[in-house]
């Protein structure tokens, strides 16, 4: 019999970019988390005696809201949950569990790339039957559901142990502990030619992955290094509550250690990171770092070379503030590209009709059809697949795609915690600008991005502020939806150069002008205070 606990709605439940992210100690507040998971089960009808998927990037708090979420589970009427051991699950892991056991949904417990510990973040989403975040119909039902929550069901229970493989009763329902890497690992050898990367570390191709104390560590060490055959190449690989001490974003700033190892004249081959859930990827080769935008360019015109993609793909989706790299290709490959919002969630109609076959980010993240998330360990699996059949370095590989494609210059400038309210003033004054821009200073267009899903028909707006020049080079300004405290304001930058002669200058340099443009633009510095960005990738 379940227990029905009263309770009193909290403020600000409101799931953003990818479910709801608040400090730990906001999460470790009585009843809060068990709030939020009800206003979930509370929004969705039909699951009982279905299978629900639970798992998580191994956070502090991680262990303690698996077993709220477990309980909660069984209270409310599911007849299985499948649990990875200890509570962990990358989420692609888990997107690939709630496909292959035709699950009602998965509970991924994450703040990503956001620090973990005492003082970090912590996060729960929901995802869908597709194995997909849970579109915004959902994620608003949600959010209307926690503002009026007066009970919330669960069991009296002792912890279950999900320290061992295998099947616990719990209630009226099955609780399966399963390895959180298996059936992962298992999929990515249905997707690339194995064999042929198993030979190019066999030539002596020198790899390094930096698990970066998240939750890649352990699927890198079985798919790297025991699949593989590639030698000790994991760096920071044991899953940590507080991830070490980094910050789980892997980025040229937050990688650092791996940057200055593989950047180097003389570094290994390749260089590759996740971040704290292990749906991001950072790409490097000897010499060169490669732009989020540029790989999913480089990861669409190579696909073929891969066996899962042998007969072509469907069509692109990128992020609006992802570099049009991507669509270049598309064009040349005869297929559709897609411009959607900036969250996973979006590529989820396109992914599931087959409207798209590869999809990504600018802030590192790639991925295909073969799960409904970004995937990290499978964008640094494609481009292993691709090294391994082009035989060229890392730099050879991006150099010639600029060559044919011309180069998306890219960057984007994060101003982090910046005052709130300053912060919605300056998105405020663009907005009120936005009429005065076009035909001035060279830009052409101006808007705030919204989006008409071409499968479902719903309408999103207010994406971000985006100035589109002649030439084709754009600005764009939006606020985060992932950050935990006060707001963090991202500055997109791209211009096009098809002249190869330009392509090797420093893309800091490369940029300048539309960099001072941005700036005086939204009048960042008087705005938030800030002369210089936080972070820039
Ligand atoms: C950021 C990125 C976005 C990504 C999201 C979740 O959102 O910009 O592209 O989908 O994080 O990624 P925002 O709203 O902060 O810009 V993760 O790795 O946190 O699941
Ligand atoms: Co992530």
């Amino acid at each position: 019999m379940f227990e029905l606990v009263a309770t009193k709605p909290f403020d600000g439940q409101k799931p953003g970019t990818s479910g709801l992210r608040k400090k730990v100690t906001v999460f470790q507040q009585p009843h809060y988390a068990e709030n939020f998971l009800q206003s979930i089960f509370d929004s969705l009808e039909g699951f009982a005696g279905k299978t629900l998927v639970i798992g998580g990037d191994g956070r502090y708090y991680n262990p303690q809201i698996v077993q709220i979420a477990i309980r909660m589970a069984a209270a409310n009427g599911f007849g299985r949950v499948i649990v990875g051991q200890g509570g962990l699950l990358s989420t692609p892991a888990a997107s690939h569990l709630i496909r292959k056991n035709g699950a009602f949904g998965g509970i991924i417990l994450s703040a990503s790339h956001n620090p973990g510990g005492p003082d970090g973040d912590f996060g729960i989403k929901y995802n869908a039957g597709n194995g997909g975040p849970a579109p915004e119909k959902i994620t608003d039902a949600i959010f209307a559901k926690t503002k009026t929550i007066s009970t919330y069901k669960t069991l009296d229970t002792q912890d279950i142990d999900i320290k061992k493989i295998g099947n616990v009763e719990l209630a009226n329902m099955i609780v399966e502990v399963v390895d959180p890497v298996s059936d992962y690992a298992a999929l990515m050898q249905t997707l690339f030619d194995f064999d042929a990367i198993r030979d190019l570390f066999k030539s002596g191709f020198k790899m390094k992955f930096d698990g970066m104390g998240a939750i890649t560590g352990p699927y890198a060490r079985r798919i790297f290094e025991d699949i593989l055959g590639a030698k000790s190449m994991v760096m920071n690989g044991v899953p940590l509550p507080d991830f070490g001490g980094h910050h789980p974003d892997p980025n040229l700033v937050h990688a650092k250690e791996l940057c200055d190892l593989v950047l180097a004249s003389n570094g290994p081959e390749f260089g590759a990171a996740s971040d704290g859930d292990g749906d991001r990827n950072l790409i490097i080769g000897r010499n060169m770092y490669v732009t989020p935008s540029d790989s999913l360019a480089i990861i669409a015109a190579n696909a073929q070379l891969a066996p899962a993609y042998v007969a072509g793909i469907a069509g692109v989706a990128r992020s609006m503030p992802t570099s049009c790299a991507a669509d270049l290709v598309a064009k040349k490959l005869g297929v559709p590209s897609f411009e959607t919002p900036t969250g996973w969630k979006f590529f989820g109609n396109l992914l599931d009709a087959g409207m798209a076959t590869v999809c990504g980010e600018e802030s590192f993240g790639t991925g295909s059809n073969h799960v409904r998330e970004k995937d990290g360990v499978w964008a640094v699996l494609m481009w292993l697949n691709i090294l391994a059949k082009r035989r060229e370095s890392v730099e050879t590989i991006v150099k010639s795609h600029w060559r044919e494609y011309g180069r998306n210059f890219y960057t984007r400038h994060d101003y982090e915690e910046v005052d709130l309210a300053r912060a919605n003033d300056l998105m405020g004054n663009l907005r009120k600008s936005l009429g005065g821009f076009a035909g001035k200073n060279g830009i052409k267009t101006a808007d705030d991005f919204s989006y008409r899903d071409p499968v479902d028909n719903s309408f999103t707006e207010c994406q971000g502020i985006r100035l589109v020049y002649e030439n084709g080079s754009r600005i764009i300004y939006r606020l985060s939806g992932t950050g935990t405290a006060g707001a963090t304001l991202r500055v997109y930058i791209e211009k096009y150069e098809a002249d190869v002669i330009k392509h090797n200058v420093e893309t800091q340099v490369a940029l300048a002008d539309l960099i001072g443009q941005a700036n005086s633009i939204a009048a960042i510095q008087a705005n938030t205070g800030r002369t210089a960005p936080t972070v820039i990738t």
